[in-house]
Protein backbone atom coordinates (compact mmCIF):
# COMPACT_ATOMS: atom_id res chain seq x y z
CA UNK A 1 0.00 0.00 0.00
CA UNK A 2 1.18 3.52 -0.83
CA UNK A 3 2.91 5.26 2.09
CA UNK A 4 0.02 8.05 1.56
CA UNK A 5 -3.03 5.15 2.07
CA UNK A 6 -1.83 4.31 5.33
CA UNK A 7 -3.46 5.61 8.56
CA UNK A 8 -1.22 7.60 11.06
CA UNK A 9 0.82 4.84 13.13
CA UNK A 10 -0.06 4.04 16.36
CA UNK A 11 3.23 3.68 19.09
CA UNK A 12 3.42 2.30 22.51
CA UNK A 13 7.36 3.63 22.72
CA UNK A 14 8.86 6.77 21.72
CA UNK A 15 12.14 5.49 19.89
CA UNK A 16 10.26 4.88 16.65
CA UNK A 17 9.80 8.61 16.67
CA UNK A 18 12.42 9.99 18.32
CA UNK A 19 15.47 7.30 17.64
CA UNK A 20 18.27 7.44 20.08
CA UNK A 21 20.26 9.59 22.14
CA UNK A 22 19.48 13.33 22.89
CA UNK A 23 16.57 12.77 20.75
CA UNK A 24 15.12 10.89 22.89
CA UNK A 25 16.29 11.91 26.08
CA UNK A 26 14.97 15.50 25.19
CA UNK A 27 11.38 13.37 24.40
CA UNK A 28 11.28 11.41 27.33
CA UNK A 29 11.79 14.68 29.39
CA UNK A 30 8.98 16.66 27.68
CA UNK A 31 6.52 13.06 27.89
CA UNK A 32 6.85 12.77 31.38
CA UNK A 33 6.54 16.45 32.32
CA UNK A 34 3.22 16.67 29.86
CA UNK A 35 1.84 13.70 31.92
CA UNK A 36 2.61 15.00 35.37
CA UNK A 37 1.47 18.82 34.47
CA UNK A 38 -1.97 16.48 32.88
CA UNK A 39 -2.38 15.01 35.98
CA UNK A 40 -1.74 18.16 37.96
CA UNK A 41 -4.45 20.46 36.12
CA UNK A 42 -7.10 17.83 35.34
CA UNK A 43 -6.73 15.57 37.96
CA UNK A 44 -6.52 12.44 35.00
CA UNK A 45 -3.81 10.62 33.09
CA UNK A 46 -4.40 11.88 29.21
CA UNK A 47 -5.91 8.84 26.85
CA UNK A 48 -3.70 9.25 24.26
CA UNK A 49 -0.73 11.45 22.73
CA UNK A 50 -0.18 12.77 19.33
CA UNK A 51 2.75 14.56 17.79
CA UNK A 52 3.26 16.53 14.33
CA UNK A 53 6.05 18.07 13.58
CA UNK A 54 7.47 21.17 11.47
CA UNK A 55 8.87 21.58 8.67
CA UNK A 56 11.24 23.58 6.48
CA UNK A 57 10.62 24.01 2.86
CA UNK A 58 13.99 23.52 0.63
CA UNK A 59 12.47 24.99 -2.58
CA UNK A 60 8.77 26.06 -4.02
CA UNK A 61 7.29 28.96 -1.96
CA UNK A 62 4.18 30.24 -2.62
CA UNK A 63 3.23 27.59 -5.33
CA UNK A 64 1.72 25.27 -3.09
CA UNK A 65 -2.10 26.86 -3.16
CA UNK A 66 -1.70 27.18 -7.11
CA UNK A 67 -1.82 24.05 -7.14
CA UNK A 68 2.10 23.46 -8.31
CA UNK A 69 4.30 20.86 -6.33
CA UNK A 70 6.98 22.13 -3.81
CA UNK A 71 9.46 20.32 -1.89
CA UNK A 72 10.22 20.53 2.05
CA UNK A 73 11.32 18.35 4.33
CA UNK A 74 9.97 17.34 8.23
CA UNK A 75 12.44 19.25 10.86
CA UNK A 76 12.34 17.55 14.44
CA UNK A 77 11.03 20.66 16.18
CA UNK A 78 7.13 19.08 16.80
CA UNK A 79 4.09 20.09 18.85
CA UNK A 80 2.93 17.09 21.28
CA UNK A 81 -0.44 16.83 22.54
CA UNK A 82 -1.92 14.97 25.40
CA UNK A 83 -5.64 14.82 25.18
CA UNK A 84 -8.14 13.52 27.55
CA UNK A 85 -12.17 12.30 26.47
CA UNK A 86 -14.68 12.96 29.19
CA UNK A 87 -17.20 10.06 29.30
CA UNK A 88 -20.61 11.55 27.30
CA UNK A 89 -23.35 12.52 29.41
CA UNK A 90 -21.13 14.41 31.51
CA UNK A 91 -22.95 18.17 32.05
CA UNK A 92 -19.05 19.89 31.14
CA UNK A 93 -19.05 20.15 27.94
CA UNK A 94 -16.24 22.41 27.18
CA UNK A 95 -12.67 22.04 25.74
CA UNK A 96 -9.91 23.18 28.13
CA UNK A 97 -6.53 24.02 26.29
CA UNK A 98 -3.75 24.54 28.08
CA UNK A 99 -0.13 24.53 27.63
CA UNK A 100 3.00 23.68 29.16
CA UNK A 101 4.29 27.28 28.04
CA UNK A 102 3.51 29.59 30.55
CA UNK A 103 3.11 32.46 28.36
CA UNK A 104 -0.29 30.78 26.61
CA UNK A 105 -3.40 31.16 29.06
CA UNK A 106 -5.75 28.29 29.48
CA UNK A 107 -8.34 28.15 26.83
CA UNK A 108 -11.76 27.78 27.04
CA UNK A 109 -14.19 27.14 24.31
CA UNK A 110 -17.99 25.28 24.05
CA UNK A 111 -17.62 21.19 22.59
CA UNK A 112 -20.04 22.35 19.86
CA UNK A 113 -17.90 21.87 16.69
CA UNK A 114 -20.30 24.27 14.73
CA UNK A 115 -18.90 26.80 16.98
CA UNK A 116 -17.56 30.05 14.87
CA UNK A 117 -13.87 31.10 15.59
CA UNK A 118 -13.93 34.42 16.67
CA UNK A 119 -11.05 35.88 13.92
CA UNK A 120 -10.95 39.35 15.03
CA UNK A 121 -9.57 38.51 18.37
CA UNK A 122 -6.70 35.96 17.86
CA UNK A 123 -5.89 33.44 20.33
CA UNK A 124 -3.93 30.44 20.59
CA UNK A 125 -6.37 28.15 20.78
CA UNK A 126 -8.36 28.91 17.95
CA UNK A 127 -5.50 26.50 16.13
CA UNK A 128 -7.12 23.52 18.20
CA UNK A 129 -10.63 24.64 17.24
CA UNK A 130 -9.68 24.60 13.22
CA UNK A 131 -8.25 20.80 14.05
CA UNK A 132 -11.98 20.43 16.23
CA UNK A 133 -14.33 21.66 13.71
CA UNK A 134 -11.82 19.79 10.72
CA UNK A 135 -12.41 16.80 12.54
CA UNK A 136 -16.46 16.84 12.91
CA UNK A 137 -16.69 18.01 9.70
CA UNK A 138 -14.85 15.12 8.08
CA UNK A 139 -16.31 12.89 9.82
CA UNK A 140 -19.89 13.55 9.09
CA UNK A 141 -19.00 14.03 5.41
CA UNK A 142 -17.31 10.25 5.55
CA UNK A 143 -20.85 9.18 7.51
CA UNK A 144 -19.50 8.18 11.05
CA UNK A 145 -21.36 8.49 13.63
CA UNK A 146 -19.93 11.61 15.95
CA UNK A 147 -22.61 11.21 18.56
CA UNK A 148 -23.08 14.04 21.28
CA UNK A 149 -20.28 16.50 21.55
CA UNK A 150 -18.33 15.35 24.61
CA UNK A 151 -15.81 17.54 27.41
CA UNK A 152 -11.93 17.49 26.36
CA UNK A 153 -9.16 18.26 28.50
CA UNK A 154 -5.88 18.92 26.22
CA UNK A 155 -2.35 19.79 26.89
CA UNK A 156 0.29 21.65 24.35
CA UNK A 157 3.42 21.48 24.27
CA UNK A 158 5.03 22.99 20.78
CA UNK A 159 9.00 23.45 20.08
CA UNK A 160 8.33 24.58 17.02
CA UNK A 161 9.50 28.19 16.68
CA UNK A 162 6.28 30.40 16.08
CA UNK A 163 6.26 33.05 13.32
CA UNK A 164 9.51 31.65 11.72
CA UNK A 165 8.24 30.19 8.67
CA UNK A 166 8.36 26.47 9.87
CA UNK A 167 4.82 25.74 10.32
CA UNK A 168 4.29 25.93 13.84
CA UNK A 169 0.52 26.47 13.12
CA UNK A 170 0.06 23.35 10.73
CA UNK A 171 2.08 21.29 13.74
CA UNK A 172 -1.20 22.37 15.84
CA UNK A 173 -3.36 22.14 13.89
CA UNK A 174 -2.12 18.35 12.65
CA UNK A 175 -1.07 16.86 16.30
CA UNK A 176 -4.54 18.75 17.54
CA UNK A 177 -6.99 16.82 14.68
CA UNK A 178 -4.83 13.57 14.95
CA UNK A 179 -5.36 13.83 19.10
CA UNK A 180 -8.96 14.22 17.98
CA UNK A 181 -8.88 11.50 16.02
CA UNK A 182 -7.13 9.12 18.24
CA UNK A 183 -9.09 9.80 21.01
CA UNK A 184 -12.48 9.07 19.64
CA UNK A 185 -10.71 6.01 18.11
CA UNK A 186 -10.87 6.84 14.46
CA UNK A 187 -8.03 6.93 11.81
CA UNK A 188 -8.20 7.60 8.02
CA UNK A 189 -5.63 7.36 5.74
CA UNK A 190 -2.66 9.62 6.04
CA UNK A 191 -3.50 11.76 2.41
CA UNK A 192 -6.93 12.24 3.48
CA UNK A 193 -5.46 13.79 7.06
CA UNK A 194 -3.21 15.72 5.01
CA UNK A 195 -6.31 17.38 3.18
CA UNK A 196 -8.91 17.92 5.90
CA UNK A 197 -6.13 19.62 8.28
CA UNK A 198 -5.37 21.82 5.04
CA UNK A 199 -9.02 23.13 4.93
CA UNK A 200 -9.43 23.29 8.26
CA UNK A 201 -6.18 25.44 9.00
CA UNK A 202 -8.50 27.86 6.79
CA UNK A 203 -11.10 28.34 9.67
CA UNK A 204 -8.14 30.72 11.40
CA UNK A 205 -8.68 32.89 7.91
CA UNK A 206 -5.66 32.21 6.17
CA UNK A 207 -6.05 30.09 2.39
CA UNK A 208 -3.64 27.74 3.19
CA UNK A 209 -2.31 26.07 0.16
CA UNK A 210 -1.77 22.14 2.29
CA UNK A 211 1.88 21.64 1.99
CA UNK A 212 2.95 22.37 5.74
CA UNK A 213 0.02 19.68 6.60
CA UNK A 214 1.20 17.58 4.10
CA UNK A 215 4.59 17.12 4.93
CA UNK A 216 3.84 16.74 8.43
CA UNK A 217 1.41 13.95 7.76
CA UNK A 218 3.15 12.36 5.86
CA UNK A 219 6.80 12.99 6.46
CA UNK A 220 9.41 10.00 6.38
CA UNK A 221 12.48 9.89 8.38
CA UNK A 222 15.45 10.48 6.32
CA UNK A 223 14.04 11.77 3.26
CA UNK A 224 12.67 15.03 2.20
CA UNK A 225 9.42 15.04 -0.36
CA UNK A 226 7.66 16.26 -3.49
CA UNK A 227 4.39 16.57 -3.01
CA UNK A 228 2.05 16.95 -5.80
CA UNK A 229 -1.90 18.54 -4.94
CA UNK A 230 -5.10 17.36 -6.51
CA UNK A 231 -4.53 14.38 -5.21
CA UNK A 232 -1.99 14.72 -2.11
CA UNK A 233 0.71 12.73 -2.99
CA UNK A 234 4.79 12.54 -1.52
CA UNK A 235 7.31 11.18 -3.36
CA UNK A 236 10.73 10.83 -1.59
CA UNK A 237 13.90 12.63 -2.49
CA UNK A 238 16.96 11.40 -1.22
CA UNK A 239 18.92 14.67 -0.23
CA UNK A 240 22.57 14.38 -1.69
CA UNK A 241 25.87 13.39 0.51
CA UNK A 242 28.08 16.58 2.10
CA UNK A 243 25.41 19.02 2.11
CA UNK A 244 23.23 20.29 5.21
CA UNK A 245 20.45 22.27 5.39
CA UNK A 246 20.98 25.33 8.25
CA UNK A 247 18.22 26.81 9.08
CA UNK A 248 18.67 30.51 10.64
CA UNK A 249 16.05 32.60 12.08
CA UNK A 250 15.88 36.48 10.70
CA UNK A 251 14.55 37.26 14.48
CA UNK A 252 11.57 39.48 12.49
CA UNK A 253 8.45 37.47 13.53
CA UNK A 254 6.09 36.86 10.70
CA UNK A 255 2.70 37.41 12.09
CA UNK A 256 0.66 35.22 9.14
CA UNK A 257 -2.80 34.93 10.61
CA UNK A 258 -2.84 38.90 11.37
CA UNK A 259 -1.46 40.23 8.33
CA UNK A 260 -3.41 37.94 5.99
CA UNK A 261 -5.48 40.72 3.67
CA UNK A 262 -2.19 42.32 2.72
CA UNK A 263 0.49 39.82 3.34
CA UNK A 264 -0.48 35.85 2.67
CA UNK A 265 -4.55 36.23 1.32
CA UNK A 266 -3.42 39.13 -0.90
CA UNK A 267 -1.26 37.28 -2.95
CA UNK A 268 -3.51 34.41 -3.33
CA UNK A 269 -5.82 36.79 -4.80
CA UNK A 270 -3.41 38.21 -6.75
CA UNK A 271 -2.88 34.92 -8.37
CA UNK A 272 -6.29 34.05 -9.10
CA UNK A 273 -6.67 37.60 -10.91
CA UNK A 274 -3.67 37.37 -12.97
CA UNK A 275 -4.81 33.42 -13.87
CA UNK A 276 -8.34 34.64 -14.73
CA UNK A 277 -7.25 37.37 -16.63
CA UNK A 278 -4.63 35.49 -18.40
CA UNK A 279 -7.20 32.43 -19.37
CA UNK A 280 -9.72 35.81 -20.54
CA UNK A 281 -6.83 36.83 -22.82
CA UNK A 282 -5.93 33.37 -23.70
CA UNK A 283 -9.14 33.02 -25.36
CA UNK A 284 -11.99 32.10 -22.17
CA UNK A 285 -15.20 33.78 -21.98
CA UNK A 286 -14.83 36.34 -18.95
CA UNK A 287 -17.79 34.50 -17.20
CA UNK A 288 -16.29 31.24 -17.90
CA UNK A 289 -12.74 32.31 -16.66
CA UNK A 290 -14.48 33.34 -13.33
CA UNK A 291 -16.36 30.05 -12.74
CA UNK A 292 -13.72 27.76 -13.85
CA UNK A 293 -10.29 29.63 -13.43
CA UNK A 294 -9.32 29.23 -9.59
CA UNK A 295 -5.27 29.00 -9.93
CA UNK A 296 -2.76 29.74 -12.04
CA UNK A 297 -2.44 25.80 -12.42
CA UNK A 298 -5.83 25.96 -14.08
CA UNK A 299 -4.52 28.35 -16.78
CA UNK A 300 -1.07 26.93 -17.73
CA UNK A 301 -2.53 24.77 -20.52
CA UNK A 302 -3.61 27.76 -22.41
CA UNK A 303 -0.20 29.35 -21.80
CA UNK A 304 1.60 26.26 -23.02
CA UNK A 305 -0.60 26.19 -26.11
CA UNK A 306 -0.10 29.80 -27.07
CA UNK A 307 3.84 28.98 -26.84
CA UNK A 308 3.91 26.51 -28.91
CA UNK A 309 1.81 28.38 -31.21
CA UNK A 310 4.84 30.93 -31.20
CA UNK A 311 7.85 28.02 -31.63
CA UNK A 312 8.86 28.11 -27.74
CA UNK A 313 8.58 26.58 -24.80
CA UNK A 314 8.94 29.44 -22.62
CA UNK A 315 5.77 29.05 -20.06
CA UNK A 316 6.70 32.70 -19.15
CA UNK A 317 5.74 34.01 -23.16
CA UNK A 318 1.95 34.03 -22.07
CA UNK A 319 2.50 36.76 -19.01
CA UNK A 320 5.20 38.65 -21.02
CA UNK A 321 2.52 39.31 -23.81
CA UNK A 322 -0.75 40.10 -22.15
CA UNK A 323 0.06 40.91 -18.51
CA UNK A 324 1.47 44.71 -17.96
CA UNK A 325 4.43 45.16 -15.50
CA UNK A 326 2.79 48.47 -14.37
CA UNK A 327 0.30 47.12 -11.01
CA UNK A 328 -3.37 46.82 -12.10
CA UNK A 329 -6.35 49.28 -10.33
CA UNK A 330 -8.65 47.20 -9.79
CA UNK A 331 -11.12 49.07 -12.41
CA UNK A 332 -8.91 47.92 -14.91
CA UNK A 333 -9.01 44.49 -13.95
CA UNK A 334 -12.72 44.63 -13.97
CA UNK A 335 -12.41 45.90 -18.05
CA UNK A 336 -11.07 42.86 -18.58
CA UNK A 337 -13.24 40.50 -16.45
CA UNK A 338 -16.68 42.43 -17.19
CA UNK A 339 -17.30 41.62 -13.56
CA UNK A 340 -16.57 43.74 -10.28
CA UNK A 341 -14.20 41.98 -8.15
CA UNK A 342 -16.53 42.19 -4.67
CA UNK A 343 -18.98 39.66 -7.01
CA UNK A 344 -15.81 37.81 -8.02
CA UNK A 345 -14.84 37.09 -4.37
CA UNK A 346 -18.28 37.16 -3.16
CA UNK A 347 -18.05 33.75 -1.29
CA UNK A 348 -14.73 34.74 0.33
CA UNK A 349 -14.56 36.70 3.09
CA UNK A 350 -11.23 37.00 3.40
CA UNK A 351 -10.56 37.97 0.42
CA UNK A 352 -12.99 40.58 0.27
CA UNK A 353 -10.53 42.15 3.14
CA UNK A 354 -8.08 41.62 1.10
CA UNK A 355 -10.41 43.83 -1.81
CA UNK A 356 -10.81 46.64 1.24
CA UNK A 357 -7.07 46.69 1.45
CA UNK A 358 -4.99 46.84 -1.30
CA UNK A 359 -4.31 49.79 -3.52
CA UNK A 360 -3.56 47.64 -6.63
CA UNK A 361 -2.29 44.45 -7.44
CA UNK A 362 1.04 43.21 -9.51
CA UNK A 363 -0.57 40.45 -11.90
CA UNK A 364 2.60 40.12 -13.75
CA UNK A 365 5.17 39.71 -11.39
CA UNK A 366 3.24 37.34 -9.28
CA UNK A 367 2.50 35.03 -12.14
CA UNK A 368 6.09 35.31 -13.25
CA UNK A 369 7.31 33.93 -9.62
CA UNK A 370 4.34 30.92 -9.34
CA UNK A 371 5.43 29.77 -13.21
CA UNK A 372 9.00 30.01 -12.49
CA UNK A 373 9.15 28.70 -9.21
CA UNK A 374 7.18 25.41 -10.03
CA UNK A 375 9.67 24.61 -12.70
CA UNK A 376 12.71 25.26 -10.33
CA UNK A 377 11.16 22.64 -7.58
CA UNK A 378 11.43 20.12 -10.43
CA UNK A 379 15.07 21.08 -11.85
CA UNK A 380 15.84 20.31 -8.09
CA UNK A 381 14.30 17.09 -8.16
CA UNK A 382 16.37 16.40 -11.44
CA UNK A 383 19.25 17.35 -9.83
CA UNK A 384 18.91 15.06 -6.82
CA UNK A 385 18.38 12.42 -9.09
CA UNK A 386 20.76 13.12 -11.59
CA UNK A 387 24.78 11.71 -12.25
CA UNK A 388 26.44 14.74 -10.87
CA UNK A 389 28.94 14.86 -9.09
CA UNK A 390 28.10 15.22 -5.13
CA UNK A 391 30.28 18.67 -5.49
CA UNK A 392 28.08 19.84 -8.74
CA UNK A 393 25.07 18.39 -7.55
CA UNK A 394 25.41 20.83 -4.00
CA UNK A 395 26.60 23.79 -6.47
CA UNK A 396 23.28 23.19 -8.69
CA UNK A 397 21.08 23.01 -5.88
CA UNK A 398 22.41 26.14 -4.50
CA UNK A 399 22.21 28.36 -7.54
CA UNK A 400 18.41 27.03 -7.85
CA UNK A 401 17.65 28.29 -4.09
CA UNK A 402 19.21 31.37 -5.03
CA UNK A 403 17.07 31.71 -7.71
CA UNK A 404 14.12 31.25 -5.92
CA UNK A 405 14.94 33.81 -3.20
CA UNK A 406 15.51 36.32 -5.97
CA UNK A 407 12.27 35.50 -7.00
CA UNK A 408 10.36 35.46 -4.16
CA UNK A 409 11.96 38.77 -3.07
CA UNK A 410 11.61 40.97 -6.33
CA UNK A 411 8.67 39.33 -7.82
CA UNK A 412 6.50 37.90 -4.79
CA UNK A 413 7.75 40.65 -2.72
CA UNK A 414 7.41 38.62 0.34
CA UNK A 415 10.94 39.07 1.93
CA UNK A 416 11.68 41.64 4.73
CA UNK A 417 14.70 43.75 5.55
CA UNK A 418 16.17 40.66 8.07
CA UNK A 419 15.91 38.49 5.75
CA UNK A 420 17.47 40.21 2.73
CA UNK A 421 20.29 40.54 5.38
CA UNK A 422 20.61 37.87 6.83
CA UNK A 423 20.63 35.79 2.94
CA UNK A 424 23.30 37.95 2.28
CA UNK A 425 25.59 37.17 5.27
CA UNK A 426 24.86 33.27 4.43
CA UNK A 427 26.31 33.35 1.16
CA UNK A 428 29.21 35.69 2.15
CA UNK A 429 29.82 32.94 5.15
CA UNK A 430 30.27 30.62 2.15
CA UNK A 431 26.76 29.10 1.56
CA UNK A 432 25.94 27.30 -1.61
CA UNK A 433 22.71 28.67 -1.63
CA UNK A 434 20.14 30.50 0.93
CA UNK A 435 16.49 31.47 0.78
CA UNK A 436 13.45 32.46 3.26
CA UNK A 437 11.50 29.71 3.81
CA UNK A 438 7.89 29.90 4.82
CA UNK A 439 5.47 32.07 3.80
CA UNK A 440 8.29 35.24 4.58
CA UNK A 441 7.70 38.81 5.61
CA UNK A 442 9.68 37.15 8.31
CA UNK A 443 10.96 33.77 9.57
CA UNK A 444 13.72 31.56 8.87
CA UNK A 445 16.17 31.85 6.05
CA UNK A 446 17.62 27.88 4.82
CA UNK A 447 21.17 27.97 3.44
CA UNK A 448 22.79 24.79 1.61
CA UNK A 449 26.35 24.23 3.33
CA UNK A 450 29.08 21.93 2.74
CA UNK A 451 28.54 19.15 5.92
CA UNK A 452 32.42 19.65 6.65
CA UNK A 453 31.77 23.48 7.50
CA UNK A 454 28.86 23.37 9.47
CA UNK A 455 30.19 24.49 12.87
CA UNK A 456 32.39 27.06 11.30
CA UNK A 457 29.39 28.38 9.43
CA UNK A 458 27.13 28.72 12.08
CA UNK A 459 29.92 30.27 14.26
CA UNK A 460 30.50 32.89 11.30
CA UNK A 461 26.67 33.52 11.73
CA UNK A 462 26.62 34.64 14.98
CA UNK A 463 29.27 36.64 15.03
CA UNK A 464 28.38 38.63 11.48
CA UNK A 465 24.25 38.40 12.49
CA UNK A 466 23.01 37.37 15.70
CA UNK A 467 26.00 39.10 18.06
CA UNK A 468 24.66 42.86 17.51
CA UNK A 469 21.50 41.52 18.25
CA UNK A 470 22.10 39.68 21.23
CA UNK A 471 24.29 42.79 22.35
CA UNK A 472 20.70 44.78 22.05
CA UNK A 473 18.89 42.72 24.09
CA UNK A 474 16.73 40.59 21.33
CA UNK A 475 18.19 37.13 22.32
CA UNK A 476 19.62 35.80 24.88
CA UNK A 477 23.93 34.57 24.56
CA UNK A 478 22.35 31.08 25.48
CA UNK A 479 19.73 30.71 22.95
CA UNK A 480 21.27 30.92 19.99
CA UNK A 481 21.02 27.16 19.11
CA UNK A 482 17.17 28.21 18.78
CA UNK A 483 17.35 30.37 16.33
CA UNK A 484 20.54 28.55 14.54
CA UNK A 485 20.73 24.70 13.93
CA UNK A 486 21.29 22.07 11.05
CA UNK A 487 18.42 20.22 10.56
CA UNK A 488 18.47 16.35 9.22
CA UNK A 489 14.55 15.35 7.67
CA UNK A 490 12.43 13.51 10.46
CA UNK A 491 9.33 11.51 11.08
CA UNK A 492 5.83 12.70 10.06
CA UNK A 493 3.07 12.60 12.99
CA UNK A 494 2.46 9.93 15.18
CA UNK A 495 0.36 8.90 17.59
CA UNK A 496 1.58 7.59 21.19
CA UNK A 497 -0.54 5.18 23.39
CA UNK A 498 1.71 3.78 26.03
P1 LIG B 1 4.20 29.03 6.75
O1 LIG B 1 5.55 29.44 6.48
O2 LIG B 1 4.11 27.86 7.61
O3 LIG B 1 3.35 30.13 7.21
C1 LIG B 1 2.68 29.23 4.51
C2 LIG B 1 1.55 28.29 4.11
C3 LIG B 1 2.02 27.23 3.10
C4 LIG B 1 2.74 27.86 1.93
C5 LIG B 1 3.85 28.81 2.46
C6 LIG B 1 4.54 29.57 1.35
C7 LIG B 1 -0.08 27.88 5.89
C8 LIG B 1 -0.44 27.00 7.01
N1 LIG B 1 1.06 27.59 5.28
O4 LIG B 1 3.59 28.53 5.29
O5 LIG B 1 0.92 26.47 2.67
O6 LIG B 1 1.86 28.53 1.08
O7 LIG B 1 3.32 29.78 3.36
O8 LIG B 1 5.15 28.70 0.46
O9 LIG B 1 -0.79 28.81 5.57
Amino acid sequence: MAHEDLPVPIFTTLEPVYGEGSLLDEASVRFDRLKSKFSELYGCQPDVFARAPGRVNLIGEHIDYEGYSVLPMAIRQDTIIAIHKHEAGQTTKVLRISNVNPKYDTCTYPADPDQDIDLKNHKWGHYFICGYKGYYEYAKSKGIDVGEPVGLDILVDGIVPTGSGLSSSAAFVCSATIAIMAVFDVNFPKKEIAQLTCECERHIGTQSGGMDQAISVMAKIGFAELIDFNPIRATDVQLPEGGTFVIAHSLAESQKAVTAATNYNNRVVECRLAAIVLGIKLGMVPKEAITKVKTLSDVEGLCVSFAKERGSSDLLLAIKEFLHEEPYTAEAIEKITEESLTTIFANSPTSLDVLRAAKHFKLFQRASHVYSEAKRVYLFKETVSSKLSAEDMLKRLGELMNKSHHSCSVLYECSCPELEELVKVCLEKGALGARLTGAGWGGCVVALVKEAVVPEFILNLKEAFYQSRIDKGIIGNNDLGQYVFASKPSSGAAIFKF
